[in-house]
């Protein structure tokens, strides 16, 4: 499923008899948004259109499929230029762009597609617009002059561009919401070391730092999306993305690590668990006890409350300057953190690739760690 689906409704796939149009070159929806973010010269030529309010067609590719439905007007082949885009769309009719979208190669175009394309749209501009995308699989974008709004086919697809004020505003609510999160998160995982060295974790303890994590990554989802269709406009909340969710992803892993029944998990099992959180619907989350399935528990009130311990990955990792390539044997050697608290620094030597300097400092770490909860 395409990541820019569901979210308000914006782009809707149809089904529908789609299996002819496999030929062509849909671009995906993805690029397609990124070819009109702001910063773009087509982005910039749209903007203008809509100054203008003249309302505007535009065809982002042309070969023998667009050829064909193509009436009249006249051809120019000249460079793309915002200004030209806009005068040249105060005439009636489409403009149609070369395929890289470097050239105006015709306007005031009348466009014929195929009239048993299915379409919503009821006015005449953006029926065409749709059943054009479809019928050449090249995107189409029209701007509404008695609207204002902008909107670009792609396939059977549509998407409504915003302009950047709405996504900002959207996009600065889920920022917040994402920084209660995040200190939030921070609170819970502090709660969690504190448990695991007391060796008093339940799984609700673990399942709720895993519940916060899940909810930023939704949330973090949504704003990169915006971050996408923002482009220029969306540097500072690029920024700001990254730097909350900064080991997030890291953490996630970690704790499927230290907490997965059976067996020491390999990368494989650790995916598919991940996977199946992914896989949560939002409704889902609502129940701590549902996220207790992936990682090897029923999904009970009373599994909530069973007595679990890690394996000690995450915490190791915590300490300084104990090389990542180490917690692994580390931890395949003693198998839980209970076994590496309740280790002498002659064992820690035992293991390979530790040397007394790196075995010393995990002993001072996890003596941190039992003492004052962090390494
Ligand atoms: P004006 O002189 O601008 O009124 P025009 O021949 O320049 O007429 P436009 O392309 O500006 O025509 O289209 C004006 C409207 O006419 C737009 C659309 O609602 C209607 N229209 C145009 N072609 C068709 C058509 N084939 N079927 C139904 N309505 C059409
Ligand atoms: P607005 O929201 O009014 O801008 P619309 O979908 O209601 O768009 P209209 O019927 O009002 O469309 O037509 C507006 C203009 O769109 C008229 C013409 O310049 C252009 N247009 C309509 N159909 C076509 C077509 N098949 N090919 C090229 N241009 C078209
Ligand atoms: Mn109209």
């Amino acid at each position: 499923m395409s990541g820019l689906l569901g979210r308000s409704g914006t782009l809707s796939s149809r089904g529908g008899d789609t299996a002819a149009l496999q030929e062509f070159p849909v671009e995906a929806e993805r690029d397609v948004i990124a070819r009109l973010v702001p910063g773009t010269q087509l982005r910039d030529g749209i903007d203008r259109i809509l100054l203008a309010g003249t309302g505007g067609l535009v065809v982002l590719g042309y070969d023998e499929r667009v050829e064909r439905i193509c009436d009249g007007g006249f051809e120019l082949d000249v460079e793309f230029a915002p200004t030209r885009l806009r005068e040249l769309s105060k005439m009636d009719g489409a403009v149609v762009l070369s395929t890289d979208g470097s050239r105006i190669v015709r306007a005031n175009v009348h466009l014929v597609p195929d009239p048993a394309l299915p379409t919503v749209e009821s006015g005449t501009r953006h029926k065409a617009a749709e059943r054009t995308a479809a019928q050449t699989g090249y995107p189409v974008v029209s701007v509404s002059a008695s609207t204002g709004l902008v909107t670009v086919y792609v396939g059977g697809a549509r998407h409504l561009v915003q302009p950047s004020a709405i996504i900002l505003t959207r996009a600065n609510q889920a920022m917040a919401t994402l920084q209660r999160y995040r200190s939030r998160l921070d609170e819970v995982t502090r709660r969690l070391s504190a448990l695991e060295v007391e060796d008093l974790a339940a799984l609700r303890d673990v399942l709720t730092v895993v519940h916060c994590l899940e909810l930023m990554r939704r949330t973090a989802g949504e704003i990169e999306q915006d971050v996408l269709e923002l482009g220029v406009d969306g540097r500072q909340l690029a920024l700001q993305l990254s730097e909350l969710i900064a080991d997030t992803e890291n953490l996630r892993r970690l704790l499927v690590r230290d907490y997965l029944v059976g067996e020491a998990a390999g990368e494989a099992q650790v995916d598919r668990a991940l996977a199946r959180l992914d896989a949560l619907a939002e409704p889902d989350l609502l129940e701590l006890a549902n996220l207790a399935p992936p990682l090897g528990y029923p999904a009970t009130l009373e599994a909530l409350d069973t007595a679990v311990g890690p394996r000690g990955y995450r915490l190791i990792a915590q300490i300084p300057r104990v090389p990542f390539r180490r917690v692994e044997p580390l931890v395949a050697n003693f198998g839980t953190l209970r076994a590496l608290l309740e280790a002498a620094q002659a064992d820690l030597e035992d293991v390979d690739g530790v040397n007394a300097q790196l075995a010393r400092r995990i002993r001072e770490g996890l003596a941190r760690l039992s003492e004052h909860g962090y390494a």
